[in-house]
């Protein structure tokens, strides 16, 4: 099983600014501690994040053919961006969709992502332990 892990903008900016909503931890942090859990599950987790929505949608386009599963926070593109929903739904394997904030307890523009309509499973506010879900759901025994 290999995952891919995206994140989307900004959230290269983990750990430095608003603490309260997004906690204290870095994306480094974050990216360790999912590929840590997806090698005990006996899988392999590559990470990517890109303030570029193209370099995105092309990173997607490269998990057609070598990734089984994607797990994505594509940071404010979710509320705003067919262009990765479009991305995704050529992508054959699961999807899963991480928000580290609860994005229904926010502003009202940040309650619709287009991402969803492709997610098998959206994941939002539970912080960091969100992306460890997602590798725990995709790595499940049957
Ligand atoms: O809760 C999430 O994970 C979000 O995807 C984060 C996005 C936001 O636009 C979504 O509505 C919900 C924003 C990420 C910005 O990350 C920062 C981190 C530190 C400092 C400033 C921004």
């Amino acid at each position: 099983m290999k995952i891919l892990l995206l994140n989307g903008p900004n959230l290269n900016l983990l750990g430095q600014r608003e603490p309260e909503i997004y906690g204290h931890e870095t994306l480094a942090d974050i990216e360790q501690a999912a590929c840590k859990r997806a090698e005990a599950a006996g899988a392999r987790l590559e990470a990517f994040q890109t303030n570029y929505e193209g370099a995105l949608i092309d990173h997607v386009h490269a998990a057609r053919s070598a990734m089984d599963a994607i797990i994505i926070n594509p940071g404010a593109w979710s509320h705003t961006s067919i262009a990765i929903l479009d991305a995704l739904n050529s992508f054959g394997g699961s999807v899963v969709e991480v928000h580290l904030s609860n994005i229904h307890k926010r502003e009202p523009f940040r309650h619709h992502s287009y991402v969803s309509a492709r997610a098998d499973g959206v994941i939002c506010g539970l912080g960091s332990f969100g992306y460890l879900a997602a590798v725990d759901w995709l790595t499940r025994q049957p």
